[in-house]
């Protein structure tokens, strides 16, 4: 390997993070071929704490899977299934509202509600969902479906994304979760999801979301075929897109896992390219306020330690996931918010609870308010 200290390219990148200037698409890639683990750390480090200071971030939070039935066959799926299959199901609205009610009482702020695209089921069923927990449990916070959900919404309607969106919005739509994005550059997304929603379709919707004044998020599935340059390349449309609308909160690398999937022959990602890509994703989103370390997807332990490659955010207590568990993630099912808090004073950090938009959360005996709005720093607003 090439020393940091000797690579001029290496040296170039020290100073733009040092002097907060923009990392180019080439800065990136190099970044993934050419730094070691310690140089990568300590820059995300520092641009880490320049935006959020020693805070770490949590949420308590339910996921709410309403149908596992999907049209699509996404080969890094483990969570779809066919229209006749006995793993498949869908929830009646008592099943929703006993989850809702359950998140409720647990004192949960959110529910993240994503599932399949049922070949039958029409789109008032999934305006129904979001309609009814808010009807039932206006607190609860509705992270809903991902732009490749509201991309099927406007095929069975015909009717445009930014219409259904302000639609839901009047029923409770609360923000759009980052799902869906997986690899936008089309040598991988046409090999590993070929029909669903491609990247213009999500930028654009995620777009029209933003400009409805609804915050979203967006996540990079990676550790399957693709390169480093695909990667950097789909952190690059992202930042694009922040620049133009700033409407994204946190953005979420999520490793694969391979099992019970079209693409079982390939590894888990290794550890090094977790933290690597935790790293780089903090780099080169210089407008992103937040970089979430998803403990379900990345395990506890590397979680915990990529607090220090940049990430400021563990996501939540989570509760009922599925879409990692049928891929054979080995994380527990749920963190304990004394758990959450543990893991994030032993790294050294300061524990925050804040709700989806990023208000501080206070709680009282058996009841909870929010507070002060958490600054955003980096964002220009
Ligand atoms: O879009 C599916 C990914 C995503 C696998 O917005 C897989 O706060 C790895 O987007 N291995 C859904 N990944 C989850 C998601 C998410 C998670 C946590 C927080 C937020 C947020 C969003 O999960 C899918 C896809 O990219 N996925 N299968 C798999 N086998
Ligand atoms: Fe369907 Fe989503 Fe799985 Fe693709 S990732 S098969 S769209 S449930």
């Amino acid at each position: 390997m090439i020393s940091s200290v000797q690579d001029s390219r290496l040296a170039a990148i020290r100073d733009k993070v040092a002097t907060n200037q923009r990392l180019s698409f080439d800065d990136g890639v190099a970044l993934y071929e050419r730094a070691d683990l310690f140089t990568l750390g300590e820059l995300a480090n520092l641009v880490r704490e320049r935006k959020n200071g020693q805070f770490t971030y949590y949420n308590v939070n339910t996921h709410l899977n309403p149908t596992n039935v999907c049209v699509y066959r996404c080969t890094f799926c483990a969570f779809r299934a066919d229209l006749k299959s006995p793993k498949g199901y869908v929830m009646s609205d008592e099943q929703i509202l006993a989850r809702a009610a359950e998140a409720d009482q647990r004192g949960a702020t959110e529910l993240h509600i994503v599932g399949g695209l049922h070949h039958q089921l029409p789109y008032e069923w999934y305006l129904n969902v979001v309609r009814l927990i808010h009807q039932h449990h206006p607190r609860l916070h509705l992270k809903a479906y991902t732009a490749v959900e509201w991309d099927w919404f406007e095929r069975l309607t015909g009717r445009p994304t930014r219409e259904l969106l302000a639609e839901f919005k009047e029923a409770g739509l609360g923000s759009l979760p980052g799902g869906g994005a997986e690899i936008f550059h089309p040598e991988v997304r046409d090999r590993i999801c070929e029909h669903k929603a491609d990247s213009d379709a999500w930028i654009r919707i995620h777009r029209e979301a933003h400009q409805l004044g609804l915050r979203s998020n967006a996540t990079m599935l990676y550790g399957h075929i693709e390169e480093p340059r695909h990667r950097v390349d789909h952190l690059i449309r992202l930042r694009e897109l922040q620049d133009e609308t700033g409407g994204f909160q946190t953005f979420i690398p999520l490793a694969f896992h391979p099992d019970h999937t079209g693409l079982a022959h390939l590894p888990r990602p290794s550890g090094v390219l977790d933290l690597k890509t935790m790293a780089i994703s903090r780099l080169m989103l210089d407008n992103f306020p937040h970089i979430k370390a998803y403990w379900v997807m990345l395990g506890i332990k590397t979680a915990q330690l990529a607090l220090s490659f940049g990430a400021d955010d563990l996501d939540g207590t989570v509760v009922h996931e599925k879409i990692y568990h049928d891929a054979g993630s080995d994380s527990p099912q749920e963190l304990s918010v004394v758990e959450i808090r543990r893991l994030i004073e032993e790294a050294g950090r300061i524990p925050v609870e804040r709700d989806t938009l990023y208000h501080e959360v206070i709680r009282e005996e058996h009841n909870w308010r929010t507070g002060r709005a958490l600054h955003l720093v980096g964002t220009g607003r």
